[in-house]
């Protein structure tokens, strides 16, 4: 089997210590550990003279290499292009992005600078597979160096209607850049087929017989994959840690009352100031909600350099402050707010213990927490998962009470009926949820995504 490369912005490096917060480390670790070989990435320090050879270092097994940037490059590429223009125009919030030519520039060099960095890593039958909107022009960078082996790209985010991607100055230049590729891969279906519109209607492409398209000269197939789990884990560590000191000392804590749980970064896409409102509605319309249910939101700060993102965290802490101001009593506090991480194991525990998971982002590629609540339940008493209509994992988890996280009451109304659903019909939805949760896992995300761009491979 060939040797993979993986390009991403930045690497996670399996040292053992608690997972990282992103949804990215995850499927890619293992993916390395099967294949052997490279991730490359920013290695986390910026320099005024960068140098000019990728780091390569060993750690858990997996290779790696990381490159550095000039501060101002790393911050316009990091900060500017991909987390104030790219994440919100993907995520629908037009009104949030902060476009400047400087910051597309940026995100240009940095991108070469990946190319010029990788090349002398590759050997002539590597795959390569480049992932998420931070690295979009990678794959053009590096056919432009004369790379000819297989490059895949994977979206971890959504793709958004043609109306809105086009809305971004010189889309084109972006957009065009992925026929460089020889699979696109989405998240879902419909994450697909507003790519394929935006291709054919802004750029030119046009469909072949097989499928594929074809722009400027070059084909190449865009799909969807959605990303899964690590389901028979999960489901490990949440019956071990069933009677962890820490799953214990939560359970303990709550006196009897139900918990329903929040995971997800701090970040204004995951819906979190909608559900504080829902849980404050749903203790107003539904008195008798108040000293039997305790809420927990886990979130720990992503991104922190970006304006909205210590804007959402000043009214998220606003927001608790006035949730348990008002209804907390002397041996009850309705909210619970985190701001910080648990390992795997914990956050499983945690799962299997919650009566309901609230995953309402307002938009997400796949959201893996959804996933992992359905793969941490009990069988014989599960929880409810309360899920986002504009989660991609929608797609996939239509037994969950899906919900449109704009409307506050409609959410505070889910959350009441999630609270009281009787055993037979939770057992229903989850055995349901549960089934496509393992048959779609993480294993078959890789495997389906690389076997897709090997035959690309075999096909070229
Ligand atoms: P994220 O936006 O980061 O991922 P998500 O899919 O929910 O969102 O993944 C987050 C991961 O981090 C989960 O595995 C979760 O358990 C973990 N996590 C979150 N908070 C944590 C905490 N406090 N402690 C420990 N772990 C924590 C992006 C896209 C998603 C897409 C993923 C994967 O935005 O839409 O599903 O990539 O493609």
């Amino acid at each position: 089997m060939s040797r993979l490369i993986v390009i991403s912005n930045r690497v996670t490096v399996a040292d053992g210590r608690p997972a990282s917060s992103g949804g990215l480390a995850v499927g890619v670790l293992a993916a390395l550990r099967e294949t052997g070989g490279i991730w490359v990435g920013f290695g986390g320090e910026t320099r005024e003279t960068p140098s000019d050879t990728a780091k390569r270092f060993n750690a858990g097994r997996i290779d790696y290499a990381t490159i550095d940037f000039t501060p101002a490059d790393y911050q316009g590429y990091y900060n500017g292009f991909a987390n104030s223009v790219l994440w919100p125009l993907f995520h629908y919030r037009l009104g949030l992005v902060n476009f400047t030519r400087a910051a597309l520039g940026a995100y240009q060099r940095v991108n070469a600078r990946f190319a010029d960095l990788t090349l002398p890593l590759l050997k002539p039958d590597d795959t390569i597979w480049v992932q998420d909107y931070h690295l979009i022009p990678l794959g053009e960078e590096l056919r432009k160096r004369g790379v000819t082996q297989s490059i895949g790209f994977f979206l971890h985010t959504p793709f958004p209607a043609r109306q809105v991607f086009s809305s971004l100055p010189r889309h084109n230049l972006i957009g065009e850049t992925l026929a460089a590729y020889d699979v696109v891969g989405f998240q879902t279906q419909s994450d697909r087929n507003n790519f394929v519109d935006y291709a054919v209607n802004n750029l030119g492409a046009t469909r072949i017989a097989d499928g594929r398209l074809r722009l400027g000269g070059r084909i190449f197939s865009a799909e969807a994959f959605p990303i899964g789990v690590d389901a028979d884990n999960i489901a490990e560590f949440a019956k071990r840690s069933a009677e962890s000191p820490s799953v214990v000392r939560l359970r303990d804590s709550l006196q009897g009352r139900d918990l329903m749980i929040g995971v997800d970064r701090l970040d204004y896409s995951k819906g979190l100031i909608e559900r504080f409102g829902a849980f404050e509605r749903l203790l107003t319309r539904f008195p008798e909600r108040r000293k039997r249910v305790t809420y927990m939101q886990i979130a720990p700060p992503t991104r922190a350099d970006v304006a909205e993102y210590s804007e959402i965290r000043a009214k998220l802490e606003a927001s608790a402050g006035h949730i348990n101001g008002g209804f907390a009593e002397y041996d009850w506090m309705p909210l619970r707010y985190l701001n910080r991480s648990f390992t795997r194991q914990t956050l499983a525990g945690f799962f299997r213990y919650a009566r309901v998971g609230l995953v309402t982002p307002l938009r997400d590629g796949m959201n893996l927490v959804a996933k992992e609540y359905i793969a941490a339940q009990d069988p014989a008493d599960p929880g409810v998962l309360v899920l986002s209509a504009f989660a991609g994992a929608a797609e996939q988890l239509d037994s969950a009470l899906i919900v449109n996280p704009y409307d506050v009451d409609e959410l505070a109304e889910a959350m009441d009926r999630a609270l009281d659903m009787p055993l037979d019909e939770r057992q229903d939805r989850w055995r349901k949820a549960m089934e496509s949760v393992t048959r779609q896992d993480i294993n078959h995300w890789r495997n389906n995504l690389l076997a897709t761009l090997r035959a690309a491979r075999i096909r070229a």
